[in-house]
């Protein structure tokens, strides 16, 4: 009989498939961009694919390799390729399986700059992307076209934390032969698991919750074997060129040791912050996929693991005048994209992450000009709270 599945935290610490040299108990840096090979033949047999083991560190680097099976394990995926970013794995993945003359499926509420690539720099190459809405089945079965080759969604969205359900998408997907592809950025693998609903690809900004402390741009592409390969050895080696650093491998590596019990902690803190936000009488509207009021609450239910992340938005009674007083008073929050970090951060989408997107996309994707987006932190919950209170109490 097999052993035992170890559970999540146990498989994000441990990685037995590696070899580490001395004892050691943390896998070493490997920076180096080279290989030595033992001979010419070797080097050939390397080249040719015939025999496995490391080139040269744009196509590989065994500090890379160790943190990408961390991931593939946490994402029950058969593979994960790391990349030196979120836009770099979303790039890499669309260069890799797409052609001029093919469409996209996505959905309209996505982060600021996937947006810019999907409205105004795929088209450039001969890929259309249209823009819906994946929680209306109409919608989404009246943008399919007949060269429709890929479905794309985020699940919590960033900024507005839209739940899509993943199911749906990956059956639609099935049904059409379209390759879907989810960025679990904001939830990771602890919260919600894409390819367990049957998704396809899985993409990251490892920059966020994977690494967890604001010191790396990071990302990561999971998925099938064939997949994650066609990446590597087109999209990142051919195209991109988007490689992860050795230094950084190791430090997201690092961070993903504690990976469960922070999300344990943010989503925590992100749900009593949430209710503190919708009793506060100087606050209009709260989106956090973990209150009963958020739309998407039930899917959330089903498909996130009884948490929902760090990650919330809320919009003042007092719109945009007011929501910069309190980006600009805030001592606790750091005002700050990014997300995911130990730190409490707070920004305004509109005019930061989101600001790629034209007024009429924001509108339509429900991202109001008075939205703040806070990305719930470390620190102590009542320290955090109280800044709040502190600066909402101003408001009234
Ligand atoms: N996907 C999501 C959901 C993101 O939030 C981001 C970055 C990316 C992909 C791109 O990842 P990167 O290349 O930055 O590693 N989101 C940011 C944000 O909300 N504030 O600053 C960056």
């Amino acid at each position: 009989m097999s052993e035992k599945r170890k559970g999540f935290a146990t498989r994000s610490i441990h990685n037995e498939t590696h070899e580490k040299e001395y004892g050691a108990l943390t896998f070493p840096i490997y920076q180096t961009s080279t290989i030595v090979f033992e001979n010419a033949e070797q080097g050939g047999r390397r080249f040719a694919l015939e025999e496995g083991g490391f080139i040269y560190s744009r196509l590989g680097n065994p500090s890379t390799a160790y943190l990408q099976e961390k991931l593939a394990n946490l994402e029950g995926c058969e593979a994960a390729l790391v990349l030196s970013s979120g836009m770099g794995a979303i790039g890499t993945v669309f260069m890799t399986a797409l052609s001029a003359g093919d469409h996209v499926i996505s959905d309209k509420v996505i982060y600021g700059c996937t947006h810019s690539l999907f409205e105004h720099h795929l088209p450039r190459f001969g890929i259309e992307v249209t823009f819906v809405d994946l929680t209306n089945d109409d919608e989404v079965k009246a943008a399919l076209r007949e060269n429709t080759k890929l479905i794309y969604c985020e699940t919590p969205a960033n900024p507005t934390l839209k739940i899509i359900d993943l199911e749906k998408v990956a059956k639609f997907a099935k049904e059409n032969n379209l390759l879907s592809v989810v960025d679990n950025t904001v939830a990771t693998p602890y919260l919600t698991r894409p390819k367990e609903f049957g998704i396809d690809v899985i993409v990251h900004s490892a920059t966020k919750y994977l690494n967890g402390h604001g010191d790396v741009i990071a990302g990561a592409i999971c998925g099938d074997l064939d997949f994650v390969m066609k990446c590597n050895l087109e999209g990142q080696k051919d195209i991109t060129g988007s490689v992860m650093s050795p230094f950084d491998a190791f430090l997201i590596n690092r961070g993903l040791k504690t990976l469960e019990v922070r999300m344990e902690r943010h989503s925590k803190s992100a749900m009593a912050v949430a209710e503190f936000l919708e009793g506060h009488p100087a606050v209009k509207k709260v989106y956090y996929p973990g209150l009963a009021s958020h739309k998407d609450h039930d899917v959330a239910k089903r498909q996130m693991n009884g948490q929902y992340s760090g990650l919330l938005a809320f919009e003042l009674k007092g719109g945009f005048e007011d929501a910069k007083k309190v980006a600009n008073s805030v001592k606790v929050f750091k005002l700050a994209v990014s997300l995911g970090d130990c730190e409490s951060l707070i920004q305004h989408p509109a005019s930061m992450t989101h600001s790629p997107y034209s007024q009429e996309d924001r509108e339509a994707a429900g991202i109001d000009d008075g939205l703040l987006r806070a990305s719930i932190g470390l620190e102590n919950i009542d320290d955090i709270i109280e800044d709040l209170r502190v600066n909402l109490d101003k408001l009234v």
